[in-house]
C-alpha cells in the first residue's frame, strides 16, 4: 500500500467546526476529484483504514461517505478486489425511437450482443392482450445480452409478431441489430413506440449475465414498438438496463 499522495488528496483538509458533517465534507471531495478526472473510471481508492487515517476521521465516516457515492454511481465495489472509480452513465435521449445499435455508434461504441435463446412462442395470453392479437398467432422470443465495447449494458427480451418477419427465428442475431433486420429483410418501417421506465433491483439471472451484484439498482424499460402504419403493434420489449451505466435524458418545455 503505497504512502504517496496523489494530486486530489494534498488540498484535503476537513473542517471540523462546518455544520456539514465530516463523511459529507469527505464525500465532496472525492466526488469533486472524480467529477473534474483526478480520479478515474476504474482508478482504485485507498482502503477505508486508510482514507481514515489520511482524513483523521473514523472508518464508519470514511464508509458512510462511500455508501453514499455507491448510491449514486460515483464508486464500485468488487468484492474482495477494493473500491473503484466507476465508468460515467450513459445519456439515453428519450426522444427519439432509436435501436441499441444505434445508440451506441452514436457513442462512438461498438455495438454488440449475445443471444441467449431465441424461440417461436405461441398461446401466451399477455402477448396476446398486448399485441390485440388472436389465439393462433405465433410470437417470436429473442433473448439478448446487449454489449457496448464488449461490456454488458442491457438484459434484453423482444417478443415480435412472426407472421411480420416469418422465419426471423432462423438468423443469427449475434452482434445483429434487430431494427435493421426488420427494415432491410423483412421490409418492416418502425413508426413510434410508447414506453416505460421503471426501476428495479437485479435479479440473480440478470446479475450474472450483467456482471453485477445482486440486487444492483437496475431502469426497466418497456416498449411497445407500432409500424409506420400507426396502429400496427410489432415488438415488445422488456429491456433491464444497467442503472449504474445509464441516465435517462430528456428536455422539457414550460
Ligand atoms: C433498444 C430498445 C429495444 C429495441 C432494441 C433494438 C430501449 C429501451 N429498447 O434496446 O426496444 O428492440 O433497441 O436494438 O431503447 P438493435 O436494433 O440494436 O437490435
Amino acid at each position: 500500500m503505497s504512502t504517496r499522495q496523489s494530486p486530489w488528496e494534498k488540498t484535503l483538509i476537513l473542517s471540523r467546526n462546518s455544520p456539514v458533517p465530516l463523511y459529507c465534507q469527505l464525500k465532496d471531495i472525492l466526488k469533486a476529484a472524480i467529477e473534474c478526472g483526478k480520479l478515474k473510471p476504474n482508478d482504485r481508492l485507498p482502503p477505508e483504514t486508510e482514507l481514515a487515517q489520511r482524513f483523521q476521521v473514523s472508518r464508519m465516516t470514511v464508509r458512510q461517505a462511500l455508501i453514499e457515492l455507491e448510491n449514486e454511481g460515483f464508486i464500485r465495489r468488487r468484492q474482495g478486489r477494493g473500491t473503484f472509480v466507476a465508468e460515467p452513465k450513459f445519456r439515453q435521449s428519450l426522444l427519439r425511437l432509436t435501436s441499441f445499435t444505434e445508440d451506441m455508434q452514436a457513442r462512438g461504441l461498438k455495438p454488440g450482443g449475445r443471444v441467449l435463446s431465441i424461440k417461436v412462442i405461441l398461446g401466451d395470453k399477455d402477448l396476446m392482450q398486448r399485441f390485440r392479437a388472436t389465439p393462433d398467432e405465433r410470437f417470436v422470443r429473442l433473448e439478448r445480452i446487449r454489449l457496448a465495447d464488449g461490456e454488458p449494458m442491457a438484459l434484453e427480451i423482444s417478443f415480435l409478431r412472426r407472421k411480420f418477419c416469418p422465419g426471423i427465428e432462423e438468423i443469427d442475431f449475434t452482434d445483429q441489430s434487430l431494427y435493421a433486420i426488420l427494415h432491410e429483410q423483412f421490409g418492416l418501417e418502425l413508426g413510434w413506440a410508447s414506453q416505460t421506465i421503471e426501476a428495479k433491483l437485479a435479479n440473480e439471472y440478470e446479475a450474472k449475465l450483467l456482471g453485477v451484484q445482486v440486487g444492483s439498482p437496475m431502469l426497466l424499460m418497456q416498449r411497445i414498438t407500432y409500424l409506420a402504419d400507426s396502429l400496427t403493434p410489432i415488438e415488445y420489449v422488456r429491456s433491464s438496463y444497467r442503472g449504474d451505466r445509464y441516465q435517462l435524458y430528456v428536455e422539457v418545455k414550460r
